[in-house]
């Protein structure tokens, strides 16, 4: 029996990558059906000639995109076209955060930005670098791809950003080998020809990167409003000021952390969008 990684899965057959970088196509043991147990992309697994035998514990999972054991989840935000959103990025962090995977938030496309606008960028986000890794790139021109690849060494990463934020370009760019089609180039190839949706880890210097579609829902379907507030580290830091254990920050007497959003300690947007998803998740669920 031999232990691996699963990189793919189509159509109930994985391919899985051993010690020494070769790869094999299992299909699970019936058993592992009748356990409810449904191997998926990331998983590590022990194998033999003929079959998946096992899955390894995992250290978390992800529902949609469908990938096991991530470690980091390289957030792409291009600087402009789209233009950057605070809202999407908060967001995001708090999806990613929700799963206890770290976060790495990366904004694209400096070169579109006059040096003053980038300026400006920078300082409105130095509050997010307290918290999270930043990192600035031009896929056009490889500014900052370095560092992408030193901090998704030995990692399985997963990309989320909306579309044309600059992720299959950012892939290209980190290993022009992949040559995976860009939005203006798929769009002329026409709908539904490439468009396979399935979960795949691509192997690039010694990490993964898994290519998928991305999040492609925004909602926050398993989190209650009450929950929501772990999902800011820079709340939690604050939280143990406020007056009440159970603050929801939302407005209650002695909260720390609406003073620090009056004192101009917490950017006022982050602050307004932790308001506003309390208020959508509150409207979407029950209430207990
Ligand atoms: N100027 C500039 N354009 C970029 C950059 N990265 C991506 N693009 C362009 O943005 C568009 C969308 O990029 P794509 O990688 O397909 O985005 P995706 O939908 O997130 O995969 C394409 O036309 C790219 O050529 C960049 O760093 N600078
Ligand atoms: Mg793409
Ligand atoms: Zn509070």
């Amino acid at each position: 029996m031999e232990e691996g990684r699963i990189i793919k899965l189509i159509g109930g057959l994985y391919t899985i990558i051993d010690h020494n970088h070769q790869s094999h196509e299992r299909r699970p043991l019936g058993i592992l059906r009748y356990q409810n147990e449904r191997p998926v992309v990331g998983d590590k697994v022990l194998f033999d000639a003929d079959s998946l035998i096992s899955i390894l514990p995992r250290t978390n999972e992800l529902v949609r995109p469908q990938i096991a054991n991530v470690d980091q989840a390289l957030l792409i935000h291009s600087a402009k076209a789209p233009d950057f959103s605070f809202a999407l990025l908060d967001r995001f962090l708090i999806l990613i955060e929700q799963n206890h995977i770290t976060p790495i938030i990366i904004v694209t496309k400096i070169d579109l930005l006059q040096e003053q606008e980038l300026t400006e960028l920078k300082t409105a986000l130095e509050y997010y670098e307290r918290f999270y890794r930043v990192i600035y790139v031009s896929n056009k021109r490889r500014i900052g791809i370095n560092e992408i690849v030193r901090v998704t060494e030995n990692k399985i990463n997963v990309l989320a950003g909306q579309t044309g934020a600059g992720k299959s370009s950012l892939l290209n760019a980190i290993n022009p080998d992949l040559n995976i089609k860009t939005d203006v180039i798929s769009k002329a190839l026409g709908r539904g020809k490439h468009t396979t949706r399935h979960v795949e880890l691509i192997p690039f210097e010694s990490g993964w990167i898994a290519d998928t579609p991305g999040f492609s829902k925004l909602a926050f379907p398993q989190m209650d409003s009450v929950s929501l507030k772990e999902n800011y580290p820079d709340f939690i830091h604050l939280s143990s000021q406020c007056r009440f254990n159970e603050c929801t920050h939302i407005h209650e007497p002695g909260c720390r952390v609406i003073e620090a959003y009056h004192h101009g300690e917490i950017p006022q947007e982050r602050y307004q969008n932790y308001v506003r998803f309390f208020q959508e998740i509150k409207a979407t669920k029950p209430q207990y």
